[in-house]
C-alpha cells in the first residue's frame, strides 16, 4: 500500500484516487471518479469527482520533465511557488484565483477548487466568445499583485524575504530561454511554420539593431526584482465564466519586471486578435469581435494605470515615491517593459518552441501565415519603439496597423 508519505512519484489516476482517500476529501464510502485533464506544457491535472454528491476538486502535480519535451528538468518543488503565490494572491485578490485546500511538499501537488464551470479563456477565444467584464477584472488583478507586492508598498526587508522565498531559478530559465534568446537566432529548437520562415530569416534573424534591444530586455528580466509576478500570465492561464475570471497556473512566479505580466497578456489579446481577423468570414461578426478584442487591450492598459494611480496613493509606504513625478516616472517605465514584453512575447510564440493554438488552429495556410507575419511586424515594432506606449490607445493602434 502507498503511502504518500515517504517518497515522491509522479500519481497514475488511480493511485490520485488513492490519495485523496488519505486526505478525507470526500466521504469514506464515497466511490471517487478522477481523470488526468492536464493540456499544459508541464503539469498533471486530476480532477476527482464524487459521482453521488457531485463534490470534485483539483490535484495539480509537478513533474520531474516538462510534458511538452525531457530536454526541460524542472524540480517538482516549483509546485511549492505555485502553491505559496496561490496563498499570496488568495489574500490580495481572492475573487481572482481558485481556493486552495492542501499542499503536500513530498507529493509536489495542491489540492485545489475544481474550476469546471469555467472555460479557459484561450479556448473560449477560439469559440470567439467574448467577455465583458474581462478588462475590469484582469486590470484590478496585475495592480493589487504588482504594486502590493513592490517595494513601494512592502516594508524593504520583507520583500527582500519575498525575494529569497520566490527565487525560481529553472522556471526562470525556461523564459531566459525560450522568450529572451532562442527566437531571435536560428536555434534548432525553433519552430518556424514553413510559409513564416522566410520572413523570421530576413527580418527577424537578420537584424542586429533587434538582437541588441532583446539583449538589453533580457538582461532586464535577469535583474529587475520589481514585483512578485505571475510570470506566465497569457489566456490559458484564466478561467473565465460570463461573470468571473479566475488565475491560475502561476508556478513561473518569482520577483520580476511588472510589465512582464501586463505585456504577456496584451500580447495574447493580440493572438486573439489576429485569430478573428484571419478565421471570420462575416465582415460584420469579424468587425464585431475584432473591435472587442481592441477595446478589451485598450481598457486593460488604461483601468491598470487609473486603478495603479488611485491604489499608490492610497497604499504607497515608500517615503521617496510620494516626491512629485516619482508615479509618472514609474509608471512610463512599467509601459515601456510592457510594451516590450509584447512584443517579445508576439515573436516567441511565433518562433519558438510552445506555439498557440489562436495560431497553430487557423487551417489555411496562407492565413496562417498572415496572422503569424502580423504578430511579427507589430513585435519588432513594440519592442524597438518601446518608449512610445503609455496609453491603450498606442497599443491597438499598432495592432489595427501591423496586425
Ligand atoms: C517548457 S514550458 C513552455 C512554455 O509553457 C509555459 O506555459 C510557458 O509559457 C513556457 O514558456
Ligand atoms: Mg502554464
Amino acid at each position: 500500500m502507498t503511502t504518500f508519505t515517504d517518497r515522491y512519484f509522479t500519481m497514475t489516476e488511480t493511485e490520485a484516487i488513492e490519495y485523496a482517500k488519505t486526505l478525507s476529501i470526500f466521504p469514506e464510502d464515497s466511490t471517487i471518479t478522477c481523470e488526468e485533464i492536464g493540456d499544459g506544457n508541464l503539469n498533471y491535472v486530476f480532477r476527482l469527482v464524487d459521482p453521488q454528491t457531485s463534490q470534485s476538486v483539483i490535484i495539480k502535480q509537478a513533474g520531474p520533465v516538462a510534458r511538452i519535451s525531457d530536454e526541460f528538468k524542472v524540480s517538482p518543488d516549483r509546485n511549492r511557488i505555485e502553491h505559496d503565490i496561490l496563498k499570496i494572491q488568495g489574500e490580495l485578490v481572492p475573487a481572482y484565483v481558485p481556493e486552495v485546500y492542501h499542499y503536500d511538499p513530498v507529493m509536489n501537488c495542491t489540492v485545489m477548487e475544481d474550476l469546471s464551470d469555467y472555460t479557459i479563456l484561450r479556448k473560449a477565444f477560439l469559440h470567439k466568445q467574448t467577455f465583458p467584464l474581462l478588462s475590469d477584472h484582469l486590470s484590478t488583478f496585475l495592480v493589487q499583485t504588482l504594486l502590493l507586492t513592490s517595494d513601494l508598498v512592502l516594508n524593504h526587508k520583507d520583500k527582500k524575504e519575498q525575494v529569497k522565498a520566490f527565487i525560481n531559478p529553472e522556471l526562470c530559465e525556461i523564459t531566459e530561454d525560450l522568450v529572451y534568446t532562442e527566437p531571435f537566432y536560428d536555434c534548432p529548437r525553433n519552430e518556424v511554420f514553413s510559409k513564416t520562415l522566410p520572413y523570421v530569416q530576413e527580418e527577424f534573424w537578420g537584424d542586429e539593431q533587434l538582437a541588441l534591444e532583446t539583449a538589453k530586455l533580457k538582461f532586464q528580466f535577469l535583474t529587475k526584482a520589481q514585483s512578485l509576478i505571475h510570470g506566465d500570465f497569457h489566456t490559458g492561464s484564466i478561467f473565465v465564466t460570463e461573470n468571473q475570471t479566475k488565475v491560475i497556473d502561476a508556478e513561473f512566479a518569482f520577483y520580476g519586471p511588472a510589465g512582464y505580466d501586463v505585456g504577456n497578456i496584451i500580447a495574447n489579446l493580440i493572438f486573439a486578435y489576429v485569430n478573428g481577423e484571419q478565421t471570420i468570414d462575416d465582415p460584420i461578426e469579424r468587425e464585431s469581435y475584432t473591435s472587442y478584442v481592441l477595446t478589451t487591450i485598450r481598457e486593460i492598459i488604461d483601468q491598470f494605470k487609473e486603478k495603479f494611480t488611485y491604489a499608490f496613493y492610497d497604499q504607497v509606504t515608500e517615503r521617496v515615491a510620494e516626491y512629485p513625478g516619482f508615479l509618472e516616472y514609474y509608471l512610463e517605465e512599467l509601459l515601456t517593459d510592457t510594451a516590450a514584453v509584447v512584443g517579445l512575447e508576439l515573436a516567441r510564440r511565433v518562433i519558438g518552441l510552445a506555439p498557440v493554438e489562436d495560431l497553430t488552429s487557423i487551417t489555411n495556410p496562407t492565413k496562417r501565415a498572415a496572422a503569424e507575419i502580423a504578430c511579427l511586424k507589430a513585435a519588432k515594432v513594440f519592442i524597438l519603439n518601446r518608449q512610445d506606449f503609455f496609453h491603450g490607445e498606442d497599443f491597438t493602434r499598432v495592432i489595427s496597423e501591423y496586425a
